[in-house]
């Protein structure tokens, strides 16, 4: 018989197993990025994790124990995103739960709020310039208003979701001002230089984010005379992550937060938070080194919480964000999938599937360890047109920079024939380089939509992206408005703090009397969005654990990826044409038996011995 007394586990205790858990995978990190005394850094860093556990709700802390059960929760079928701003969508955070029936009959069960922490006054790019993250921004709401919405959103099912921007604070910022008054301890906070010199070195390898509106990587402040790091605007001053005190500030910031019921935090522009001379300052190995410090710290203290890493960038640099080598499995749970994004609309624009056959098939592991993408259509910036010549090498007669010229002028609707209203963004006079804006509908021609087949099309092709990004792997990423076909808002510029960023014409105000329509183009496309998100959530191949197999056909017109299922596979094929496309079922890997096609719920008929697509047809074949 035992001697230990009969008593259950202690909160206190909980945390050292926690702790003795996450250890491991801390340490080698914070060397790696600090050196010196680790053990001391790792004594401030379990104050720090015990101070927030000690304050952790105990209804949190109970999601932290039913997580920690099931760490795959977010990897699951039925996990659906919607992406808003807060006013724009519900108008404040007190009317947010009012529109929590919506979002259930969509099927959301993760809710993105758009930066809603106190941003700067004025411009303050989209919210992502914060002058104070442990408070929301007034115009929302307080943060009493936070914690009660985020409240109502969990017990609907749905994760709230918030950005947390740390490659850069507004220059309002607490530590930010203090730094410009002179203190030390927070000027070690920013990359700060006493004269241009570095500065100019640093500027021979670096490219430029907003050439327009920001030039240039740095700003100069006569007050101060000194130089300060500003990737982005000149008002969000980048921090200095090769400080160790910065990362436990952030740290400190964010279990704050998830205190406060935030569920998942999309890390923003982590790509740029380390720099070194002589680089692109992007990507950089140590960026990997902090998301897993900040993702293996978050989970001792907060098990329930997940991040989502923003890097839009080329295909071998995004693989790394979901944990590849020894990150595998310990670094951010999620990741946008800009480069399906990407391929989206290059082929839809081309109607020849072969250089993203090539990029998806060749870049991307199958699956990655208990992490996925979030792959999306469109979201609040600009598409980048992340196509490279190693790339286009690989397809006959393909140019890199011709590929972008003609998609930035397809989407620009100059291109002969097309019919998207996008607009071009930040024009690199140097590289020529051009981005696009425009929303989903706008892009993929509804706006432009003369004629009863011109709107057709239009609907059909945003079927086609709705259900790829239902099928293809991880979280689907719905953008507000996009469920209903809302096309470009060109008021923006009417905003003195929107006008000289047009990416605010994705950005428009929720049309709720659209979504009230019975007929018409929001509707179809609604019913079409619910209908393919009903049949994603019955489909158990569809969940982030099951991998993804992209298949080289030879077929240009059709994308053919499959889900590859324990038992049975799901053979997904997009044609991405106007014309009727026809394929060879041992093409697409189909076994000899009957299929069921899950989208029309018909069988698959074949004719003539083939598989027979409409213009701009998804098939999610399975066998019966
Ligand atoms: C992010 O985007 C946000 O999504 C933008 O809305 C912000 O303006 C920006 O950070 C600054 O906070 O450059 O054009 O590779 O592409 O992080 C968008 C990553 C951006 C960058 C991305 C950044």
């Amino acid at each position: 018989m035992s001697a230990t007394p009969r008593r259950g586990v202690t909160n206190d205790e909980i945390f050292a197993l926690r702790w003795d858990r996450g250890q491991r995978d801390l340490i080698g990190p914070l060397h790696r990025l600090y050196g010196g005394d680790t053990l001391a850094l790792m004594d401030r860093l379990r104050d720090l994790l015990k101070k927030h556990w000690r304050a952790r709700p105990a209804d949190l802390r109970r999601l932290d124990l039913v997580r920690d059960l099931n760490p795959d929760w977010f990897l699951s079928e039925d996990m659906v995103a919607y992406v808003f701003y807060i006013d724009r969508f519900a108008g404040d955070l007190k009317h947010l739960p009012s529109r929590i029936p919506y979002l259930q009959e969509l099927g959301v069960t993760y809710a993105h709020m758009m930066p809603c922490l106190k941003p700067r006054p004025g411009a303050n790019d989209g919210g992502y310039a914060v002058m104070d993250y442990t408070a929301i921004n007034p115009a929302l709401g307080t943060m009493a208003d936070f914690q009660q919405s985020n409240l109502q959103l969990r017990a609907a099912g749905i994760s709230p979701v918030i950005d947390m921007v740390l490659n850069h604070t507004a220059k309002e910022h607490a530590w930010a001002v203090k730094a410009r008054a002179g203190d030390p301890y927070y000027q070690a906070f920013y990359r700060m230089f006493d004269d241009d010199t570095l500065p100019k070195q640093y500027e021979k390898t670096l490219v430029e984010i907003f050439p327009d509106q920001a030039p240039g990587n740095f700003t100069f402040y006569d007050d101060m005379g000194k130089w300060v790091w500003t990737t982005f605007n000149e008002y969000q001053w980048d921090l200095n992550w090769e400080n160790p005190e910065v990362f436990l500030a952030v740290l400190d910031t964010i279990l704050f937060l998830a205190n406060r019921g935030v569920e998942v935090f999309r890390l923003d522009a982590v790509a740029f938070m380390w720099k070194q001379m002589g680089t692109s300052c992007q990507n950089l190995p140590q960026v990997h080194d902090i998301l897993q410090a900040l993702t293996q710290a978050t989970r001792v203290c907060a098990p329930a919480v997940i991040h989502k890493a923003e890097a839009i960038v080329g295909p071998q640099d995004l693989v790394p964000y979901l944990g590849t080598g020894s990150h595998a499995g310990r670094e951010s749970q999620l990741a946008y999938h800009n480069n399906l994004m990407v391929q989206f609309w290059s082929t839809l624009a081309s109607g020849d599937s072969r250089l993203m056959t090539y990029v998806l098939k060749t870049h991307f592991p199958e699956s990655f360890r208990r992490a996925s993408f979030a792959p999306y259509i469109r979201c609040h910036d600009d598409i980048g047109w992340a196509i490279t010549p190693e790339d286009t090498a690989h397809i006959p007669h393909m140019d890199a920079k011709a590929h972008r010229d003609y998609l930035a002028d397809f989407y620009n609707g100059t291109y002969p024939g097309s019919t998207a209203r996008g607009t071009d963004f930040q024009v690199n006079a140097e590289t020529g380089d051009r981005r696009t804006n425009g929303t989903f509908a706008s892009l993929a021609g509804l706006e432009a939509a003369r004629t009863p087949k011109e709107v057709d099309t239009a609907i059909a092709r945003m079927r086609l992206g709705h259900a790829l990004i239902a099928s293809y792997g991880g979280i689907p990423l719905i953008y507000m408005g996009d469920e209903i076909g809302m096309t470009n808002d060109y008021s923006y510029v009417d905003n003195p703090d929107h006008a000289d960023d047009s990416r605010w014409i994705q950005r428009p105000m929720m049309d709720w009397d659209a979504t009230e329509q019975t007929e018409g183009p929001a509707a179809r496309i609604s019913a079409d969005l619910r209908h393919i998100m009903r049949t994603r959530k019955a489909t158990p191949q569809f969940a982030g654990t099951v991998p993804t197999r992209v298949l080289d056909t030879g077929h240009r017109a059709l994308f053919v990826y499959q889900r590859l299922g324990d038992d049975r596979e799901v053979t997904c094929i997009v044609n991405f044409t106007a014309d009727t496309q026809k394929l060879w079922p041992e093409d697409a890997a189909l076994r000899d038996v009957p299929h069921v096609d899950l989208l029309s719920g018909q069988a698959l008929a074949l004719s003539h011995g083939q598989i027979t697509l409409a213009p701009y047809q998804s098939m999610w074949l399975r066998p019966v």
